[in-house]
């Protein structure tokens, strides 16, 4: 009843925005990521009968008692599958990314639910894998699957339809994208929160929500016809959008820095020199470029120069989440 599974984060290249069910993590709108090769999550899980409670560690240390409780509501959907209660210590060590506070929730419920249904001898599907990761973070669903993967919202109230779907594999197109991360303190508004906020307040939730179908049709296209214009300004102007709707929230709250400004500005120069580049920005002030394979040393060695950046995350297209049995 052990297991142990690692999976890679995603970056959305048009972004989930918004919950239409809170309990069952449903989405307001159809999203898309790539999966990226250089920040994951593994995660050992071993069920206990002798166990009275879940136990977490996260990086070597025990965990708090919210993401404690969250990997136990986590777990709690798998062992509802399994028809067990028997409880687990999890243990989970994040990439060195994900220190400097880049997405570790995607990786991390997507290792987790891999593992814990490993552990149970439950034979999951992709399909089933990623409800069960939906239920931990909403973008946990995408990380199940490598490359480029599609989350369809669906419609049915029980959510059996809201997982993710893969678009191309991790050999389809070499995509390059950088992490420039800032100087950051902890977050003000968590991405939940923040969301939640926006759906609820801000008047222009309206036009994102009008405009996001082109987007991912843009977005998908250009992943298909490997055309990086197409892709790139697509999932930068959906980025910029999901931003603007938290201008207009009440209370207005903005996730960017001058730092973040200041790597926008660049990439905008490096286009302006003939070097396709394009950004895109999470719940956060880190700025991701996306640029292709020939050009991402320059652009790599740009990002360092700006003084507001503490370091950078070279990925490309990622691979599935995968789990393997532990001691038997
Ligand atoms: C995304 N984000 O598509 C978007 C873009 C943040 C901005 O998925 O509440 O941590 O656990 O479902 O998955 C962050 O949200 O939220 C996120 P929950 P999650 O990547």
């Amino acid at each position: 009843m052990e297991a142990k599974a690692t999976a890679y984060s995603n970056i959305a290249l048009v972004k989930y925005w918004g919950k239409r069910d809170e309990e069952l993590i449903l989405p307001t709108n159809p999203s898309l990521s790539m999966t990226v090769d250089a920040i994951y999550t593994t995660t050992r899980v071993r069920f206990d009968e002798a166990r009275t409670s879940d136990a977490f560690r996260l990086d070597g240390e025990p965990a708090g008692q919210d993401a404690t409780r969250r990997v136990t509501e986590a777990l709690d959907h798998v062992r509802a599958l399994a028809g067990t209660r028997v409880r687990a210590v999890v243990e989970s060590v994040n990439s060195g990314p994900t220190a400097a506070g880049l997405a570790s929730s995607a990786s991390g419920f997507a290792a987790l639910a891999t593992a814990a249904a490993t552990a149970l001898g439950l034979e999951l599907d992709d399909t089933q894998l990623s409800i069960l990761a939906r239920r931990g973070s909403g973008s946990a669903s995408r990380s199940i699957h490598g490359g480029f993967v599609q989350w369809h919202m669906g419609v049915a109230p029980n959510g059996h339809d809201s997982h993710g779907v893969q678009v191309a594999d991790e050999k389809h197109w070499d995509v390059v994208m950088i992490a420039a991360c800032v100087n950051a303190g902890a977050k003000d508004v968590s991405s939940r929160d923040g969301m939640r906020r926006t759906v609820d307040t801000s008047p222009f939730y309206r036009g994102w929500l009008d405009t996001v179908d082109r987007d991912l049709e843009n977005v998908r296209r250009g992943i298909l016809e490997r055309d990086f214009e197409l892709l790139g300004s697509a999932a930068e102007s959906n980025a910029l959008k999901m931003h603007a709707t938290t201008l207009a929230a009440q209370p207005p709250f903005i996730y960017w820095l001058p730092a973040s400004l200041e790597i926008m500005q660049t990439v905008r120069d490096l286009r302006g020199a003939g070097v396709p580049a394009y950004f895109t920005m999470d719940a956060g002030p880190h700025v991701v470029v996306l640029c292709q394979p020939d050009d991402a040393a320059v652009v790599d060695a740009r990002l360092k120069e700006l003084p507001g950046v503490t370091q950078t995350f070279v990925s490309h297209p990622g691979p599935r989440a995968h789990a393997t049995r532990v001691g038997e």
